[in-house]
């Protein structure tokens, strides 16, 4: 009785080692088909940014939500991104550049919102 009863606990156990290596496979096979599967939120509220600095991997996408009652944008100020306008409790979804680098923004509508990005 005693023998089976810890053959039944190592094949659960055996399972669970299963089981979580292929969980471990499937989170390596993602990141190995690129920074397309990460992304990083930005959100708006009272006017900031926040975080005000985020840290990516080139080309990852960078969610960002706006929880005021206005309409924002996340703008880079060289250009290279741009999300628009972006309203009241809407969401909208932009990659981040694919060279490394520093990126300031701001917010097109109120300038003096700054963020800043950095892809490295
Ligand atoms: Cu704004």
């Amino acid at each position: 009785m005693r023998t089976s009863a810890s053959r039944a606990l190592l094949r659960t156990l055996m399972g669970v080692l299963l089981a979580t290596s292929a969980s471990f496979g499937v989170s390596s096979v993602a990141g190995a088909s690129g920074s397309a599967a990460k992304s990083v939120t930005i959100t708006i509220k009272n006017f900031m940014f926040s975080p005000m600095k985020v840290t990516v991997e080139p080309g990852e996408k960078i969610k960002v939500v706006n929880k005021d009652t206005v309409t924002h944008t996340l703008t880079a100020t060289g250009g290279q991104f741009n999300t628009g306008n972006v309203g009241h409790n809407a969401t909208k979804t932009f990659q981040a550049p694919t060279k490394r680098g520093t990126y300031d923004y701001i917010c097109n509508i109120h300038q003096y919102m700054m963020g800043e990005i950095v892809v490295k």
